[in-house]
């Protein structure tokens, strides 16, 4: 199969020039000297949200990122309201390949069903190592979350107003 260029060469030279592809330079009258850009580039990044009726029912809440779905297990699910605080316990990252996974883990760890409660893309704004701030465009989960790590392997997730 033959892929042909979606933009013809005349115009990428246009597209790929610096002060067009950099976004936040665009905002940099309005930015003053102090203000930190945390996160620079803003790829289009992928979330989501499992249900898994496992022994404990439970949320799972997953980012893309690093190549991988970092993933959180949220016993009360994520919030939908600003101000409701969420437990989210961290657990090991998946494979990107896991992505939308729906069905039934037949036993050991985990076992149960796993239906997609709500997915979509996300912008990473802020990324440290114990905080994440991301503005989450699902179906149901749409604005302004914090993911802040407190003590070990639990953070906590909520919506800012
Ligand atoms: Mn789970």
């Amino acid at each position: 199969m033959i892929l042909k260029p979606m933009v013809q060469p005349t115009n990428l030279s246009k597209q790929l020039r610096p002060s067009e592809s950099e976004a936040p330079v665009k905002n940099a009258k309005s930015r003053k000297k102090t203000d930190t850009i945390r996160v620079f580039a803003k790829p289009r990044l992928r979330f989501l949200v499992q249900e898994h009726h496992a022994r404990q029912l439970h949320w799972d809440f997953r980012l893309e990122l690093d190549s991988v779905l970092k993933s959180w297990a949220v016993p009360k699910g994520p919030p939908i309201e600003p101000g409701v605080k969420r437990l989210a316990v961290q657990v090991e990252d998946h494979p990107l390949s896991y992505y939308g996974f729906e069905g039934t883990i037949p036993e050991g760890y985990g076992a149960g069903e796993v239906k997609v409660w709500d997915k979509g893309f996300y912008v990473l704004e802020v990324r440290e190592p114990r905080k994440y701030h991301v503005l989450l465009k699902g179906r149901k989960l749409k604005g302004n979350y914090r993911l802040i790590n407190f003590k070990d392997k639990n953070w906590l997730m909520y919506k800012v107003a």
